[in-house]
């Protein structure tokens, strides 16, 4: 098959997935992969093809950011005519999915679609009034319409008026990358990686952590970058705990710290699935997250982590403390947590999913 996937390059999780499932793919298919730059994940070695979608920079388009959509369908039908693309595979609806429909419209009628929803591209970005109604067009159009859990598929249809069927495919994690590491630490270590987004509430860690770290010795490593970090910085320092945090900032080799860590905390607002936590648990490390969305499918309660009230930051901090000063439960969890990996969520189990549904619309023709 020759394929395309189109994802955003920036951190986040659906960029990092598209990645993830290029390099996989390239093994067996022709596999093109298109955006603005390098996702964060992308290896110095690859078999597929990268296209850079290159953009005018123009007085004019300043403050009008439609000029990316339109450099995209641009890039796509040059991609699909070169090289004979019979699927383009889009993650994140907006803008992705339509720029992907019109370069259909213009250039080849039969190539196929196939769009992946990842969360926020359905019940934040693509539900707003700005962009509702191009979005449920391009989730209608697409031949194959997936969604990274049940809960956002359940919500993507109460969000969109649209009949069609979702399929759900989880998300997945490479195990032989995301493994426990020795320690060469004495204190436990809890961590945290995001894109600093209000979403994923990081005031909630600080204050949990001030609440753990005065009962035991323990340090705090956030990794990433975004809005909320000015404010997070601030807090932990108001609340004297700046000395046991680190900011670690964006970071290719996240499994580094996450197989050394002990805890690890994603208090969100909402999170359709929570690839960080499942890189977590492929570690080995137990996960105290919010009793929300995707969280629910992929937690599970006093087996492998504890789910807790949104913005109880009191029960953030009472479930970790449980868990840190209790070695065999942190062990229990830790392995639990490995083997639901294992046995769900390894790219073996998943990429021929996505085969199979792009076998499947082919065969459809
Ligand atoms: O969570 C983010 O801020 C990034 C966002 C993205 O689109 O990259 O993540 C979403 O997709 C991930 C991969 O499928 C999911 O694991 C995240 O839960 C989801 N984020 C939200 O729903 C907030």
């Amino acid at each position: 098959m020759k394929i395309g996937i189109v994802c955003f390059p920036t951190y986040g999780g659906s960029g990092i997935i598209a990645t993830e499932l290029a390099h996989l793919l390239s093994k067996k298919h022709e596999l093109h992969l298109v955006s603005y730059d390098k996702p964060v994940r992308f290896e110095k070695k690859t078999d597929f093809f990268f296209h850079k979608v290159e953009l005018l920079s123009y007085p004019l388009f300043k403050r009008v950011p439609c000029c990316y959509s339109l450099a995209l369908i641009s890039k796509l039908v040059e991609v699909t005519r070169d090289y004979a693309l019979d699927i383009v595979h889009s993650h994140y609806a907006v803008p992705n999915a339509v720029s992907a429909y019109l370069a259909k419209k213009i250039c080849k009628d039969s190539l196929k679609l196939v769009t992946t929803l990842h969360g926020t591209d359905s019940y934040l970005v693509g539900s707003h009034p700005s962009y509702k109604e191009v979005t449920q067009f391009s989730m209608q159009q697409s031949d194959e319409l997936t969604t990274v859990s049940e809960y956002l598929k359940k919500l993507t249809l109460t969000k969109f008026d649209i009949q069609r069927e979702i399929t759900v495919i989880p998300n997945f994690v490479n195990p032989k990358r995301f493994k426990k590491l020795g320690k060469d630490r004495t204190q436990k270590i809890i961590c945290h990686s995001s894109n600093f987004r209000p979403i994923k509430r990081i005031p909630d860690i600080i204050k949990a952590f001030k609440i753990i770290s005065e009962e035991i010795k323990c340090s705090l490593f956030l990794i990433g970058n975004g809005p909320e970090r000015p404010r997070a910085e601030k807090l932990a320092k108001n609340l004297k705990v700046h000395d046991r945090t680190q900011f670690l900032g964006n970071m290719k080799n996240v499994h580094d710290i996450l197989g050394k860590s002990d805890l690890f905390l994603l208090p969100s607002e909402d999170e359709s699935f929570g690839l960080a936590a499942l890189e977590a648990m492929s570690c080995q490390v137990p996960v105290v997250a919010s009793d929300t969305g995707g969280l629910r499918e992929l937690i599970s309660h006093g087996e492998d982590g504890y789910l807790v009230e949104v913005g109880d930051t009191e029960e953030l901090a009472e479930h970790s403390l449980r868990i840190l000063s209790d070695p065999n439960l942190q062990e229990d969890f830790g392995r639990n947590a490995r083997r639901k990996v294992l046995e769900k969520y390894t790219p073996e189990k998943i990429v021929p999913q996505y085969e199979d549904i792009y076998n499947k619309i082919l065969n459809n023709q």
